[in-house]
C-alpha cells in the first residue's frame, strides 16, 4: 500500500481569521476525537500528532483594505508554511488540520517551495465547493479564505504571494478543482482568464465522479507530488453539514468515496490539508467522523481487496 509504514505528521491549525465566521478553529480538536490517529494507525501509518500551532487570536474585525484580519492570517500562514516545509524536510507526510482555507495558502507554499529544490513536479487537487479564487478588487466579502487559490497563483498582497520565496508560488496549470458549485461573478471571470481546469458539479453530473478523476489523475508520474486540498464543504450538506458555508448539490456519500480511493490508488499523495470543518454547526461531530472515513479511503482504506491495488 502507497503509505504504509511511512510516518504522518499532524499539524493543527486552530484558527478561523480568514472567515467571516466563528467556529472552524475547533477543527483540529474534532478531527481528533473523532478519531483521526487511530484511523491512520490502523492503515499501518506511523502517526506524530505535533499538537497545535500556536497563532494569533482572531480580533474580530472589519475588513481593511479589502482583506479582512490579513495580520493574523499572515502569521497563521507563515507557522503553517514553516511546519509542513519541516515535515516534509524530514521525509514525513504532512496533514494540516485546519482552520480555514485560507491556510491552503502557507500549506501550499511550502509543498511548493519543498518541490522547487527537489526538481518534483507538482499537482494540487482543490476539492472544494468554492474556487477560492477571489483577490481585494473581486471578493464581495474581504474574506481571505475566499482567495488562496489566486494567492498561490500570485495575485493577492505580498506577504502571501512571496511565502513560497517565488511568486507565483504555483503555476494554475498545476491545479484541479474538483465539486465547484459557488462562484461570485467576477471571480468566475477571472477563473476563466487564468485558465484553471475546473471540474464543477455539471462536469460531475455528466461525465461521473469516475471519468473525472480519471481526467483530473491523467499525467500524474513518478516525479509527481500529489498535494490535496480538502474544504470539507466539498461534501453535500446532507451528509457534512458541519460547515460554514454550506452549498447544495455536492458529491454524495459515494461520490466522495470513489474520488478519495482513486487518488489513494495513484499512491502519489504526498500532503494533505483538511479544511473548514465547523464543530459549532456540526451534530454530533458528524461531518468530523465523515471527513477522518474520507482521510481514510484516501490512504487506501476500501471495502475489499482490490486486484489493482498497489
Ligand atoms: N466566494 C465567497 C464565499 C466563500 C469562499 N470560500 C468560502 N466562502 N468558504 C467569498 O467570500 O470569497
Ligand atoms: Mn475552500
Ligand atoms: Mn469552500
Amino acid at each position: 500500500a502507497m503509505a504504509k509504514g511511512r510516518t504522518v505528521v499532524l499539524i493543527g491549525a486552530p484558527t478561523d481569521a480568514g472567515a467571516a465566521d466563528r467556529g472552524s478553529s475547533m477543527g483540529p480538536e474534532a478531527l481528533r476525537v473523532a478519531g483521526l490517529r487511530e484511523a491512520l494507525a490502523g492503515r499501518g501509518l506511523q502517526v506524530i500528532d505535533r499538537g497545535n500551532l500556536n497563532g494569533p487570536g482572531n480580533p474580530w474585525q472589519h475588513p481593511v483594505d479589502g482583506y479582512r484580519h490579513l495580520t493574523e492570517v499572515t502569521e497563521w500562514n507563515q507557522l503553517v508554511h514553516d511546519a509542513m516545509y519541516a515535515a516534509l524536510k524530514a521525509d514525513q507526510l504532512p496533514i494540516l488540520l485546519g482552520g480555514d482555507h485560507c491556510l491552503g495558502i502557507g500549506s501550499i507554499s511550502a509543498v511548493a517551495r519543498y518541490c522547487r529544490e527537489r526538481g518534483k513536479k507538482l499537482r494540487v487537487f482543490w476539492l472544494d465547493a468554492h474556487a477560492d479564487f477571489n483577490t481585494r478588487e473581486l471578493s464581495p466579502s474581504g474574506n481571505i479564505h475566499g482567495m488562496p487559490v489566486a494567492c498561490l497563483c500570485g495575485f493577492g498582497p505580498a506577504q502571501l504571494t512571496e511565502m513560497s520565496g517565488r511568486k507565483p508560488a504555483i503555476d494554475p496549470s498545476w491545479i484541479r478543482q474538483i465539486g465547484i458549485r459557488s462562484v461570485d461573478p467576477l471571480e468566475k471571470r477571472f477563473v476563466h482568464e487564468q485558465g484553471l481546469e475546473v471540474f464543477d458539479m455539471r462536469y460531475i453530473d455528466e461525465h461521473g465522479m469516475r471519468e473525472t478523476m480519471e481526467q483530473a489523475l491523467h499525467g500524474l508520474d513518478d516525479d509527481t507530488h500529489l498535494h490535496v486540498s480538502f474544504d470539507v464543504d466539498f461534501l453535500d450538506p446532507e451528509i457534512a453539514p458541519g460547515v460554514l458555508t454550506t452549498i447544495p448539490g455536492g458529491p454524495s456519500y459515494r461520490e466522495a468515496q470513489l474520488c478519495m480511493e482513486m487518488i489513494a490508488d495513484t499512491g502519489r499523495m504526498a500532503s494533505l490539508d483538511v479544511m473548514e470543518l465547523n464543530p459549532a454547526l456540526d451534530v454530533r461531530n458528524k461531518t468530523g467522523l465523515l471527513a477522518v472515513d474520507l482521510v481514510e479511503s484516501l490512504f487506501g482504506k476500501s471495502t475489499l481487496m482490490r486486484r489493482s491495488a498497489k
